[in-house]
């Protein structure tokens, strides 16, 4: 078994860092936690918010026991302590880390995956040093292509190891560094302690956590995670169609993307001003607007852009607008960087649901009756339906034709007036609870 985990074993230790609150969980053990909405709306995400994506347990690493080993086309092989490296210049930037499968819950046809929605992303202040400057440290030979990175995390049974490279130019970056510190403190143990990789502008699957071992080679590495895990067909294929890893590549660049996170899809506000917030970001070109369109883009218009920015960090953004009139209205966000990329508009698929990016649609009920409890409706929240269902609605028809409704509390007051007409008996003092629970249960977010 060498290294690995066994299924119960090794690894017990749920947490290890920082308790994180909030976070909605798509594994416990190996770690996934996604980011709740809220969380786009700091600059810094805090650690307890930031996302997680772990393929293996949190491995448990001490200090004490740490060290880095630096081997393979070098001039002089390695071995430093954090004391070591802490001597070497230290160097501080704000990155965004997006997992490369954010946004994969949201793709159509669906694929297998960890069903993440907006939140497998966070902008944080990392520290460390150069990875150059370790390299050069090293002395790297003619002929080196790549850089090779592991992690002291152990797969779980015969599942492959994590282990992935980056390109020598890419290594090379003055901005590629091997990070000790995020937001001001010793990384947590689920983002990587005591050292990663930082890779500014690169999908998450290149920022290698907990890494214990770096080599520098002169062939291409063929591990599972670079062979046949995090490849996009480069361009979008025919949806649902499989496609040979072999006519794929690694997933580097980050797409430019935006989030609204003020409200949620499908949810009502009142009549009066509105204050849209979110995110924005992109990869190594930043992001210079973000427009919205309160009419299913037809129309856009600039949204403000948050002070804070920096060369790889995400920019705030808020728009204030009121609506004209009560209506249903799509409001949309979309981003351009500097490069002169923009989001799509229509999403391309790709097998893996990788590097989400479509233009985010939110579509918004702006309605004087509001009926809160329809926004809130989560997936396995069962309502009981009170008495006067059955007394006033399931005589000439069964519930089905209610079940497939999906509508605001005002909708299914003017229907159930409707059914009132056409002889349903509806108690006037029973009206209110009847069309409460309606809101609720067949709401405009149906439970899934
Ligand atoms: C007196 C008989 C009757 C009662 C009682 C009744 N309905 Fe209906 N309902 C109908 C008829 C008739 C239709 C239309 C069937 C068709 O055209 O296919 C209908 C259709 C519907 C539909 C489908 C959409 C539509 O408007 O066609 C919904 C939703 C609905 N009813 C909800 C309710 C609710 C809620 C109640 C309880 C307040 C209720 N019904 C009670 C007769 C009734
Ligand atoms: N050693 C190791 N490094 C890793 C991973 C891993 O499973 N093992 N996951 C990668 C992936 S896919 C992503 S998206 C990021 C997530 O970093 P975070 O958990 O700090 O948010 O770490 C990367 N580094
Ligand atoms: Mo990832």
């Amino acid at each position: 078994m060498g290294r690995r985990a066994l299924l119960a074993g090794v690894g017990t230790s749920l947490l290890l860092g920082a308790p994180k609150t909030g976070m909605r969980v798509l594994s416990s053990r190996p770690e996934d936690l996604e980011m709740p909405m809220e969380g786009f709306s700091t600059w810094i995400t805090p650690v307890e918010k930031f996302f997680v994506r772990s393929h293996h347990y949190t491995p448990d690493v001490k200090l004490a026991d740490w060290k880095l080993s630096i081997g393979g086309k070098v001039a002089n092989a390695l071995t430093l302590t954090m004391e070591d490296l802490k001597k070497l210049p230290r160097v501080e930037l704000v990155s965004v880390l997006e997992c490369a499968g954010n946004g994969r819950g949201l793709y159509e046809p669906t694929m297998a995956g960890l069903q993440w929605e907006y939140g497998s992303v966070g902008n944080a202040r990392w520290a460390g040093v150069r990875l150059a400057d370790v390299l050069r440290k090293a002395g790297v030979r003619d002929g080196a292509i790549e850089v090779w990175f592991d992690g002291a995390d152990v797969p779980v049974g015969t599942q492959p190891e994590f282990q992935r490279t980056i390109p020598m130019k890419k290594a090379l970056d003055p901005n590629t560094l091997l990070a000790y510190e995020m937001n001001g403190a010793a990384l947590d143990p689920s983002h990587g302690f005591p050292l990663r990789v930082v890779v500014p502008g690169w999908a998450g699957d290149s920022w290698v956590k907990w890494v214990t071992k770096i080599e520098v080679r002169d062939t291409e590495f063929e591990g599972f995670f670079m062979k046949t895990g995090y490849r996009h067909p480069g361009k979008g294929v025919t949806p649902g169609v499989a496609v040979d890893p072999a006519l794929m590549s690694p997933v580097t660049n980050l797409n430019i993307k935006s989030v609204m996170a003020s409200h949620a899809d499908r949810s009502e506000v009142k009549p009066g001003p509105l204050k849209l917030t979110g995110a924005a970001w992109s990869n190594t070109s930043p992001v210079v607007s973000v427009e919205v369109s309160t009419d299913a883009g037809r129309s856009w218009k600039a949204a403000t852009l948050g002070t804070e920015k920096a060369a790889f960090a995400w920019r705030l953004w808020e728009f204030g607008w009121t609506p004209p009139k009560d209506a249903y209205y799509s409001v949309m966000v979309r981003a351009r960087n500097a490069a002169g990329e923009m989001q799509p508009l229509q999403q391309e698929w790709n097998p893996s649901g990788y590097s989400h990016n479509v233009v985010q649609a939110v579509r918004l009920n702006v309605t004087a009756k509001p009926s809160a409890a329809s926004a809130t409706m989560v997936h396995g929240d069962f309502v009981a339906p009170p008495a006067v269902l059955n007394q006033s609605c399931l005589g000439c028809h069964t519930v089905e034709p209610i079940q497939q409704q999906r509508m605001s509390r005002g909708q299914w007051e003017k229907e159930v007036e409707k059914m009132q007409r056409w002889g349903a008996p509806v108690k006037p003092e029973l009206k209110d609870v009847l069309v409460d629970y309606l809101a609720k249960r067949y709401g405009m977010r149906p439970i899934r």
